[in-house]
Formats: C-alpha cells, structure tokens, sequence
C-alpha cells in the first residue's frame, strides 16, 4: 500500500482575492509537496475550501450593503478560479457553506457536547448598546494584554500573533460605532484547554522531534508556558453555522471553531465525489496528516484544533504543521485594505501564462524563517538571469541541437568519460538532495537544487563545446548531446513540483509519453532511448522588460498616494452642532514676516495680520514652504484657538493647511482679489 497523506492549506476567507502573501505563505509550498508526494506515488489528499463565516465578512457586507452571501459568492468563485488557473493542484476546493460542512461542523460540536467536553458559562461579556450587538473578534479593538499593541483584535493580536478572549482586552472600542463597550451577560460554551494542556504539551513535544520549524513550536511552548484557559467556542452573530443545542438560538459557532472542521468537511465531500472512504484520512494512524498555514495561524492548528480532535476522540493529530512568517511588498507589509498587494487575478491578467515565473519568484524567496521582500525587480531579475538564461537557455540549446545535428532523433552514447559520469551522478543523488529538502520543507533550498541541476547542464555544454567537435569528432558529439538529453528529461520530472506548466511544456517538447516518476530518476533509468525522436522547440521562459515592472511599480505608487489622500481626507469625525461651529472665528490673513525657528527643522515662525491684529503662529510648514516664498500669501486663520507654546513661543491661532497628490502640504487659500484682505471674515 503507498504511503496516504492528508495536507490542508489554510481555507482563505472569502473577504477579498488571493495575493501573493497568501502564495507564498501557504499556497505555494502546499502544492509543491503534493505534487512531490503524488510522484512519488503517494496516496495524497490535498484539501482546501473558502472560509465562510466570521466577522470581517459581516463587516465588508455591511460596508457594501449587501448580504454576507453576496459577500462570501463573489469571492468564493475568484479565489477558487484564480487558485485553479494559477496551477494550485488541490484535490478539492469546498467552502464553510456548503451544507456538508455545515452539518460536519454541527455534528462535531453535538458529539464534544455530549461527551462533556464543554464548560456552559453565562458571563459578561463586550456589547454595543448602540449597535446592539456583542463585541467579539474582530468586532472589538483594544491594547493587547500580552504586548501591549493598541490596535489587537479581541480575538487575536496581529502584532504578537496571541489569541485571547475579548474581555481581555485593556481600553476596548467597538469597531461598528467607535463607543467604550458596556458589559452585558450572555451564554457561551468554552473548551477547556486548561484540560488538554498537559496533553498537548507532550504530543508538541513528541512530534517536534520530526523538525517542527523552530518558530512553531517557539510559539506554542510560549502558550503552554503561559497557562492555557478556556476558549469560547460559540459566539451572539447571525452570520455562522447555529450552535446545535436547544436555547441557543441567536448564536453560531466561533469561525475558529467550524473553519478548521471544513478539512474534514471537504475532505468528505472529495471522498464521496471520487466513491472512497474518508475517514482513513483522518482517522488512520498510518496516515501523515500536515496543515500548511501562515505564522498568523499556529495558535488554531497546533493548540485549539488539536484540543478539539482530541477531544472528539476519533481523529488522528498532524505530524507537523509547516507554518511560514510573512512576505513584505517593496519593504511595507501587505495590506488588503490598503490596496498594498500584488493580486493574483491582476497578475495572471497581465502576465498570461507565466504562472511560473510568480510560483519560482515565490519559492526561492519564500519567508520560511524570517519575513522576506518581494519586490519586483527581484522578480524580474530572478526570470532573466536564472529562468531565461539558466533554466530555458540550457534546454532551448539542448533541443535545438539535437533538431540541427539529428533531426529531432536522440543519439546513441558512444563512449562515457568521467565528464558524462559526473552529470549522471548529479541527475542521480538529485531526488536524494530534494527529498531531504522537501521534507524538512526547506522550498527555497530545494527550488535553487533543481536551478543546479540546469546550471551544470550549461556549464557541461559550455565545456564539451559540442558545436566546436561536430565536425571534428562526430561520435563525442553523440553521446554529449545524449547526455544533455537525459539531463533535460531528468529536469522535467523533478522540477513539475516547482515549476508545473513548464515541466508539462517541456516534457511534450521531449515527446514523453509516459509520465515518469520520481523513481525513475532516483534509480538512474534513462528517460530517452535511442532514436527517441522529440517535438517542436519553443522557448519556455521570456525576458521580462523594464517597461513592465515599470507598470507594476507604478500601480503601487498610485495605491501609496491614494492611501495618503484617503487617510488625509476621509476621516470621519463626530457630527457638531451649529453652536459648535459657530464659536470658530475663521479670517483670512495675509503673513507679513517669517522666520526659522531655532532647532525645530519643521516650524516656521509666521506673523500674519489678520486685521485688527499683527498675531504670531507656529506652523509646521518649512518642509513644504521657505521663508520666502510665504510672505504675502492669503491664507485661512483660525484665530480663537487658545494659545499654545512651540518650544518657547506662544502662537496665537492656526493656518487650515490640506494635502496635495504628492503627500505635501499647502494652505488652503482664498481665492480674492481686493484691498481689504487681511481680517476679512470666512462664515
Ligand atoms: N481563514 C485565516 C486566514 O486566512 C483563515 C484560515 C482558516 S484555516 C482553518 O488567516
Ligand atoms: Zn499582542
């Protein structure tokens, strides 16, 4: 029987499209170890879906005024054909509202209530009277108890990657209206991860001796050093999978608590489409089942989820759970609602068929252990200098030679030299190499050993220089170019995991019928017998030109000024009354006198007349304007402000400044054109 695996990649929500932080994290290493483990003849299900609940969801609904279901449609289908054109080989995509799931999740929540496995508490908890609605998740903003960042979410601290329950939070706001949340009672049923901690404790440990990432299991012996505690598991939303129990009504599952159920949900949803039984993927101890997430993730799949399956009795636990930290966008994290992203359906629109090039990029830079950078000129660097002129250059000579010198008909070896024998032994040990690579899921060494196979290909090329022994010693020329044949062949199998479309294109450029396996490699088999005749040659990879990173960065540039605009221009501020507005004493001035303020790079000194009066005001504006090209300008003055020192001069009111395009700041300024300027009143 061949080895079964179940891998799970983290289900994206359904709150925006995939980029390229998700690639990288997640998408991308999960797909190249099912693709590994499939040839080498491994059982794998390879298990994905959309998340559907949560609060974010309910939030963008709002904001667009549709229904959740709008929401989480629209962006089940983009995710799923955008993973699907991108070459993302999932054995099923399902979603957390398919009804499968949603009884899946029912049913294991009905079974822990059963057993006993939950603690039913009616407690206090965060509500905003005003939106009449309990403050939790996402929901909820506060200083986090753990690392004091002010802008946690009451489940999760994004900073410090804890999760905790929304009480917890110290100074918390409603992320609706803005209020102080009151306290009000309500019914919850928590899992007791107090109970599961010595458990947990000694699996983590056991299992960590099979190289979890250091920074896994840093994270989750951090927690069990903390102390665990009881986490709810159901939440007051009507957005969600309704808690199965009589006089729950009006509540729904955590999202944390259905999200990870829908492995098995759409594991059970494959089984049934393909007529296989589910349940020895999740329930066999010969099965190794492994969840590919982000570093966002680890607390949900290597503590809650675990407890959970635990709990439940009847399930396996994962082997490991590879999580990756984070890619950055040109130095700034990624952000959604930023627009800071590079989107994949953006990508796969403007740069057609080159899936590869993103999923090489993505590997060879991947945060593995630390956060990395995209940028793009690493991108395009990276498909010039490696996929173009190493990768495609080696087999376009390859394949081009062998149509100029043979027809398209494969060589017989004549003789082998130690040269040969080298290249064979390198295309032999290879799989070895990338294995031990692979399962440490070490991808960006293993993406660079598939790179060497190629390099040592145009460097054996280089040296035996076939085109210079043609004519002098035809038979040398045959066995060389057999040699760099079966290379080129040896390379389109190990590197499908990496680069999927090109190792296609390429193996139909060879002319392989039968698909080869891993093993073939690894036992040293030729590919291409004798007079094996291969097809047309096209390139595989083209140069990218600057022109096109030049679109791309400058997309970005327009996100960045946006940004400012919107944060300069959209605040939202509480309605004021007529009186309120009414107490501000607004004129136009004209400044008469500036001068730089000693030691404070960013004042400027100003007297402006407003008037009756000659006042004195500080402002912030020497970046953006000099001294002398102020004097004389009309500006607008707020002059009732109560007066405030600058370091050591007192100013007397304030100039109304606004943004430009660029970020710069400029006066807000009158347009007039008449004598009695100075004073006049702005209503
Ligand atoms: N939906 C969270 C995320 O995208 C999430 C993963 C669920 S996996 C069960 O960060
Ligand atoms: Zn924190």
């Amino acid at each position: 029987m061949s080895k079964r695996y179940t891998l799970t990649a983290a289900l994206p929500y359904t709150n925006g499209p995939i980029h390229i932080g998700h690639l990288a994290g997640v998408y991308i290493p999960a797909d190249i170890y099912a693709r590994y483990l499939r040839l080498k003849g491994c059982d794998v299900a390879f298990i994905c879906g959309s998340d559907e609940h949560g609060v974010p969801i309910t939030i963008k609904a709002k904001n667009e005024g549709v229904t959740p279901q709008d929401v989480v449609d629209r962006y089940h289908k983009i995710i799923k054909d955008s993973l699907k054109e991108f070459g993302i080989s999932f054995d099923n995509y399902s979603r957390t509202s398919a009804e499968i799931h949603h009884k899946t999740a029912s049913d294991f929540f009905k079974k822990l209530h059963k057993k006993g496995a939950f603690i039913e508490e009616i407690s206090d908890q965060l509500y905003d009277a005003e939106a009449k609605q309990f403050l939790a998740d996402r929901f909820v903003i506060g200083t986090c108890p753990k690392c004091g960042y002010t802008e946690s979410y009451g489940d999760q601290c994004e900073a410090c990657g804890t999760s905790h329950n929304a009480v917890d939070l110290i100074n918390p706001k409603s992320a609706i209206s803005g209020n102080i949340p009151e306290l009000k009672s309500t019914k919850h049923w928590y899992l007791p991860l107090n109970d599961h901690q010595e458990f947990l404790k000694s699996w983590i440990e056991l299992e960590n001796k099979h190289d979890w990432k250091p920074n896994v299991y840093g994270q989750c012996m951090s927690w069990i050093n903390d102390g665990l505690r009881p986490r709810a598991v159901t939440r007051d939303l009507e957005w969600g999978i309704p808690v199965p129990l009589e006089g729950a009504e009006g509540k729904v599952l955590y999202v944390w608590f259905d999200a990870p159920i829908g492995y098995i949900s759409s594991t059970k949803e494959w089984a049934l489409s393909k007529g296989k039984d589910w349940e020895p993927y999740w329930k066999d101890k010969e099965t190794t089942l492994l969840h590919f997430i982000g570093k966002d993730n680890i607390v949900f799949h290597c503590i809650i989820f675990p407890a959970m399956l635990r709990a439940e009795g009847s399930y396996i636990l994962p082997k490991n759970i590879p999580a990756n930290e984070f890619l950055n966008l040109e130095g700034q994290k990624i952000s959604t609602s930023k627009n800071w992203a590079v989107w994949l359906p953006e990508y796969l629109k403007e740069f057609p068929e080159q899936q590869d090039v993103l999923r090489y990029v993505l590997t060879a830079t991947a945060p593995e252990t630390k956060d990395n950078d995209f940028t793009w000129k690493d991108f395009q660097a990276r498909n010039n200098n490696e996929l173009v002129a190493i990768y495609g250059n080696f087999i376009n000579r390859v394949l081009v030679l062998t149509h100029k010198y043979y027809g398209g008909q494969v060589p017989s070896v004549t003789a082998l030299n130690s040269t040969d024998a080298a290249i064979f032994k390198l295309l032999k040990e290879t799989p070895i190499a990338l294995q031990s690579s692979l399962e440490r899921f070490r991808f960006r060494e293993a993406s660079q050993l598939i790179m060497n196979l190629a390099r040592s290909g145009n460097k054996y090329l280089a040296d035996e220089e076939p085109w210079k022994l043609i004519k002098t010693n035809p038979d040398r020329v045959q066995t060389i170019m057999n040699v760099a044949l079966q290379l080129a062949a040896g390379i389109s199998v190990l590197s499908e995991p990496f680069l999927p479309t090109t190792s296609k294109k390429l193996q139909s450029m060879l002319n392989l019928n039968v698909k080869p396996t891993w093993g073939f490699i690894e036992k040293g088999q030729h590919l291409l017998a004798p007079k094996h005749l291969i097809g047309n040659v096209s390139l595989l990879f083209n140069k990218i030109e600057d022109s096109q990173i030049e679109i791309q960065l400058q997309k970005l540039k327009l996100s960045k000024i946006s940004n400012e605009m919107e944060t300069n221009t959209i605040k939202q501020k509480p309605i004021i009354s007529y009186d309120d507005f009414s107490k501000l004493n607004l004129r136009v001035g004209v400044i008469l006198k500036a001068k730089k303020l000693p030691k404070a790079k960013r004042l400027l000194v100003l007297d402006v007349d407003i008037g009756d009066k000659v006042i004195i005001i500080v402002s912030g504006i020497a970046k953006d304007y000099n001294i002398e090209s102020v004097i004389g300008q009309k500006v607008t003055v707020l002059c009732n402000l109560c007066p405030r020192n600058l370091r050591g001069v007192e100013s007397q009111g304030m100039i109304l400044m606004t943004k430009k395009a660029d970020g710069s700041s400029v006066f807000v300024q009158p347009d007039l054109n008449h004598s009695s300027i100075p004073g006049l009143i702005i209503e």
